[in-house]
């Protein structure tokens, strides 16, 4: 596989993210997306095997199950872009199903280079398949691989996994536009959604016994010494996942058990800590499968089919550009 690799100052553009968030008046807070270094990328991998997270396996159940109806409805030819591949795993069927009908471009989007050469582990078997993948934030990625689709030919854009979720709502339909403003009519976006389920069920979850999900949200601190020069002691913070009633999310905290001051040489910054308080890492936001609809039209797609999986409340859903 070939592989665009980032051209800007990642390190730089890290740094200012921690600083901006970490500064914030109140509620202090980092952005989710930091969470997939190696490290990270690896502690979701093992978070998607476990018995309490139910979420990627029911993705990959309906991905499984519906794979030649989800194709029969696409128009051909078709190139594929997924943001966010992780390991491409659960794009196997798909893909099989696509090759049998004709050559398939895959185009994975990922921050992580070492999920891309996983991806390519993983799928270079399948035959009739070429995978190029691009290093890069999604947007940019899937402009890059709108502007060299052949005439004639559709992009179908996976974003499955609910990666959707961990957007706030507002910033979700707006993201959905911005991918549909790149699209072309007739064009289409398979996307993942979690459903709504009980607070009891999703606080096990965020917060398996095995404390994988706690090392997955504490990699966030741990990142930060490594690459920002950072003085953050482990220990010394908690994972605190909560739900969020109103906002029908799973918070992810990491509370600081004691008062404490943080050095970030990289960021230029001496961060204090009262006791408890907290830094919110990510919102994982859950859906009614009929609210779907209502996001894909505002962001400008009419939705073709839903798919629901019953033993983990998850939705699949093709949206076609209009
Ligand atoms: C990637 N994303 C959809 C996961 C989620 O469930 O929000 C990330 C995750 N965070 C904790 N566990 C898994």
């Amino acid at each position: 596989m070939l592989v665009h690799a980032i051209p800007t100052n990642a390190t730089y553009e890290f740094a200012e993210d921690v600083r901006d968030g970490l500064t914030r008046p109140g509620q202090k807070e980092l952005p989710s997306k930091y969470f997939y270094d190696d490290v990270g990328s690896a502690l979701f991998e093992v978070i998607s095997r476990l018995p309490e997270y139910g979420l990627t396996r029911a993705d990959e159940r309906l991905l499984r199950r519906h794979a030649d109806e989800i194709v029969s409805r696409l128009a051909g030819p078709v190139a594929v872009a997924e943001l966010g591949s992780g390991s491409g795993k659960k794009t196997r069927w798909l893909l099989q199903a696509l090759a049998q009908r004709q050559r398939t471009f895959y185009y994975p989007v990922e921050l992580s280079r070492s999920a891309l050469a996983m991806c390519e582990r993983e799928l270079s078997d399948i035959d009739s398949i070429s995978i190029l993948g691009f290093e890069r934030e999604y947007l940019d990625g899937l402009l890059e691989v709108a502007a060299c689709r052949e005439r004639g030919q559709h992009l179908l854009v996976l974003f499955l996994g609910s990666t959707i979720g961990n957007f706030d709502r507002v910033a979700g339909v707006r993201f959905l536009a911005e991918i549909r403003r790149i699209l072309e009519p007739g064009d289409s976006l398979l996307l993942g959604t979690d459903l709504e389920k009980s607070s009891a069920q999703l606080l096990q979850a965020y917060d398996d016994e095995l404390g994988v999900t706690a090392a997955f949200n504490l990699n966030l601190l741990a990142r930060i010494n490594r690459e920002l020069g950072g003085n953050f002691t482990l220990g010394q913070f908690a994972h605190a996942p909560r739900v969020n009633h109103e906002a029908r999310s799973v918070e992810m905290h990491l509370r600081s058990k004691c008062r404490q001051t943080v050095s970030i040489a990289e960021a230029e910054l001496d961060v204090e800590f009262l006791e408890d308080e907290t830094i919110w890492t990510e919102s994982s936001h859950k859906y009614l499968a009929e609210e779907i609809f209502k996001i894909g039209l505002e962001a400008g797609f009419r939705c073709e089919a839903q798919w629901i999986d019953q033993q983990w409340p998850f939705a699949e859903n093709l949206l076609i550009a209009e």
